[in-house]
């Protein structure tokens, strides 16, 4: 996926941005957030008529397609094999807890059977369901909850305009009406938000693409709050959390990371915090994309998450047929292995008393403090005091491991047979602490 650095990605981070002013959060809202934040898991899903051409998501930019060639993709997108149990079931292997998919990406392609486009799988493929919905069913029957992503990014739609950093080669004339496009954008948030059941939230992308436009942010997050008030509203920006929003995504990096460009001015803010990352290099499926990350850097990427607090949202990229690569199962059901048998390390546990370090870091639950050793060349580990008297040390398996306590605070010594190549984890209770 390119990215254009532009001026005016410089000129977002210094714009305050006005959105949903004086918001608070219903009781409802706030314990949908206590839910995302046991969650930690979920499984992104990138799928759209840009997997015909198995070259990822951004394949009409970077190619500079035009729309009237673009548009004959839908023609070609008959996923006769997507079975959204099938989907489902892989996630909850995998021990996610819920699935954001794109209902609409930059293309502009509604996978859902909006009513205000005819630019949609209904009306433009041989397929001519609609994905959503079954989906939405299916995670209501098995438990898991269900986010959209949408982009306000719109590389179709004519009204788009002015045009913002990217999709200036789609053809479309100079002219446009923004106030139209913002109607068209809320008339399908209020589809989503509408005809789909109790919907988890809305993962906004792409306002980037115009960071200096007057969004209406106030208008769209208050309709969202006000059709679904527990629906937590997030948006894919780099950059503080705004009124109205509800937890705060990174995306490639942990919170505060700085390894891509566009997070250079990025936040941690008071949020619900979240990161996602592909399991290849891609997001929408890509053919020959084999930058596969091994099933043990998954489960690591997951325990930093968690060690810094954050949910982790894994990609997968469904190939035009409906069906995920295998390249995907395996390490999903792999993936699955490990949180079958160390799950308690992770869901319903927040950031540790020890910030995240090299060697690893530290999730909570209550009195217990999981230390999740990930890279310690040495089976002592020193740990600065804990909050409270430790009481007992053990291996998540039940093994007991050697402590010592004192003013330098805490020495753990691991039975080197003990040691667990991708993640060693140490359980200590602590003496709960007094009641004020
Ligand atoms: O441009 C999108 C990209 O296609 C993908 O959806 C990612 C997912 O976080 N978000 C944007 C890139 O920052």
């Amino acid at each position: 996926m390119k990215r254009i650095a532009s001026p005016l990605i410089a000129l977002a981070l210094s714009i305050p941005l006005v959105a949903q002013a004086g918001y608070e959060p219903t009781s409802a809202n706030l314990a949908a957030r206590e839910w995302f934040q046991d969650a930690r898991f979920g499984m992104f899903i990138h799928w759209g008529v840009y997997s015909v051409l198995g070259d990822g998501e951004w394949v009409m930019n970077n190619r500079k397609i035009p729309i009237s060639d673009y548009e004959k993709l839908p023609a070609f997108f008959d996923p006769t094999e997507f079975d959204a149990g099938e989907w489902v079931n892989l996630a909850k292997a995998a021990g996610m807890k819920y699935i954001t998919i794109t209902s609409k990406h930059h293309d502009g392609f509604a996978m859902f059977d909006s009513k205000v486009s005819d630019y949609t799988i209904v009306a433009r493929t041989p397929y001519k369901k609609d994905p959503l919905k079954a989906l939405a069913e299916e995670c209501r029957r098995q438990g898991l909850k269900l986010f959209f992503y949408y982009s306000q990014l719109d590389w179709h739609n004519p009204d788009y305009f002015p045009r913002g950093g990217t999709g200036q080669d789609a053809g479309r004339p100079a002219q446009g009406s923004w106030p139209r496009y913002l109607d068209y954008m809320n008339a399908q948030l209020r589809e989503l938000l509408t005809n789909y059941g109790d919907i988890a939230g809305i993962w906004f992308d792409g306002w980037w693409d115009k960071p200096d436009a007057d969004w209406q942010l106030d208008r769209t997050y208050s309709l969202i709050h006000q059709l679904q008030p527990a629906a937590l509203i997030g948006s894919n920006h780099h950059r503080r959390p705004n009124p109205g929003e509800d937890f705060q995504m990174f995306e490639k990096d942990l919170p505060g990371g700085r390894s891509q460009g566009f997070n250079q001015g990025s936040e941690i803010g008071q949020l619900p915090l979240e990161t996602c990352e592909t399991m290849n290099g891609a997001w929408g499926f890509n053919l020959t994309d084999r930058r596969y990350k091994s099933t043990a850097d998954l489960i690591r990427y997951l325990v930093r998450a968690a060690g810094s607090n954050a949910n982790f949202l894994l990609n997968v990229g469904p190939m035009p047929n409906g069906r995920i690569q295998p390249e995907f199962i395996t390490r999903l059901r792999e993936v699955g292995a490990w949180t079958a048998k160390n799950g308690e390390s992770i869901y319903g546990t927040r950031g540790g008393p020890i910030a995240p370090h090299p060697w690893g870091v530290t999730t909570r639950k209550g009195n217990r403090v999981y230390v999740h050793v990930l890279d310690s060349p040495d089976p002592s580990l020193l740990l600065p005091a804990m909050p409270s008297a430790v009481r007992s040390a053990r291996l998540i398996g039940g093994r007991t491991v050697d402590f010592k306590s004192g003013d330098f605070g805490v020495v753990l010594t691991v039975p080197r047979d003990g040691i667990d190549p991708i993640d060693t984890i140490v359980v200590l209770e602590l003496e709960p602490k007094p009641a004020r």
